[in-house]
């Protein structure tokens, strides 16, 4: 019988369904929206969903990016290692995210909100752009006393690495913290990802405050700049801005941070700072891939972390969890939306 796993991989964030068509310059300009951001929806932007679905033939797909995320490492993992938490609504919308994941093999352990339907996020694709609008709704509504009921918070205990996407530092803060306390009184990686510019932007406070216990900061270029312009660090070297953030202040001393920052096509970059203060930097290229076998990027870098997370689950070196964060991410571009090509394949 094949290995099982035993939960090692816990996750958390907003769990949201993606409503995904295929946009233009102007469907973009009628909403205000960039070509490639994540934004938060402003009541101008409620009739997207509907507009997406009548108009643009949009496809309804599993989302929110720690859940993509928990998808994509269990894909790789033994049955049975990841454990992923949020909100939704008593809906259908609830009901398709929870189907999915059952049948990706990831355990679901929902709040499941009385009033407020589940969220949703516009996707606008145009060509390999991809803008993410998103109306959180029952997402929102995460809370501590869900984490903290002992069913629940049995299953954080028995975790041995957590992943919380840093969307999520727009929602519940105490339950980013429980976890993180979790992990650096008992030694245990704590993960997150910067997940959007408007993260480091708008939500500076939350996240300097889960900063020093974070273990492995996930992000990409845009995300990486974001961070230095309201960070003080005087400088728009990645490599730079990677180190800077290795050595900023940890909560955990035995473990030293890791930085991992992806650029697109161009290289991944890691920090791993050392116990004499000097940070190594490690470079590893991407799985290339020709543009017409791209279907779209929508989950890309969800991909990338899912991939990753196996590997450091897997207790591989840093050098091949970044390689199988490429390789996952390859593979999901390839899909449509953030999504896994079944039947599977093997790293
Ligand atoms: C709080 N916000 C804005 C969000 C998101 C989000 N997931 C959680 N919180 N905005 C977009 N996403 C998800 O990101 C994935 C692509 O990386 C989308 O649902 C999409 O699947």
């Amino acid at each position: 019988m094949a290995a099982k796993g035993n939960f090692e991989l816990l996750c958390l964030e907003n769990p949201l369904l993606d409503i995904q068509g295929v946009g233009d310059e102007k469907l973009l300009e009628k909403y205000g929206l960039k070509a490639n951001d994540a934004i938060l929806a402003e009541p101008k932007h409620m009739g997207l969903y509907e507009d997406l679905l009548q108009n643009h033939n949009a496809k309804l797909i599993a989302g929110g990016a720690a859940q993509n995320t928990a998808r994509g490492a269990q894909y790789i993992l033994p049955p049975d290692s990841t454990v992923y938490i949020g909100c939704i609504g008593k809906d259908k919308y609830g009901e398709m995210l929870k189907e999915i994941c059952a049948k990706e093999g990831v355990r679901t352990e929902y709040r499941y909100d009385e009033e407020a339907p589940t969220g949703r996020c516009g996707v606008v694709i145009t060509g390999h752009n991809r803008s993410l609008c998103t109306d959180l709704a029952a997402a929102n509504l995460y809370k501590l006393d869900h984490l903290k009921q002992p069913e629940i918070w049995k299953l954080v205990e028995n975790a041995k690495f957590y992943y919380v996407g840093g969307y999520h530092l727009t929602v519940c803060v105490p339950a980013i913290k429980a976890l993180a306390e979790e992990a650096a009184s008992k030694d245990k990686p704590f993960i997150l990802n910067l997940s959007a510019p408007f993260i480091p932007q708008f939500f500076k406070d939350p996240l300097d405050e889960v900063l020093p216990y974070v273990d492995i900061l996930i992000a990409n270029e845009a995300e990486a700049a974001a961070f230095a312009a309201t960070h003080d660090i005087n400088s728009t070297d990645i490599k730079e801005i990677a180190k800077t953030v290795a050595k900023l202040p940890k909560k955990n001393s035995k473990r030293p941070r890791t930085v991992v920052f992806t650029q697109g096509t161009d290289p991944t970059i890691a920090a791993v700072a050392q116990e004499n203060l000097e940070v190594n930097i490690t470079e590893v290229p991407v799985h290339p891939i020709s543009v017409d076998q791209i279907n779209d990027t929508n989950g890309a870098g969800d991909a990338f972390a899912g991939g990753f997370l196996a590997g450091i689950v897997q207790g591989k070196d840093l050098r091949t969890a970044i390689d199988m964060g490429q390789w996952l991410a390859k593979l999901s571009i390839q899909e449509l939306g953030p999504s896994y090509p079944f039947p599977k394949q093997t790293y």
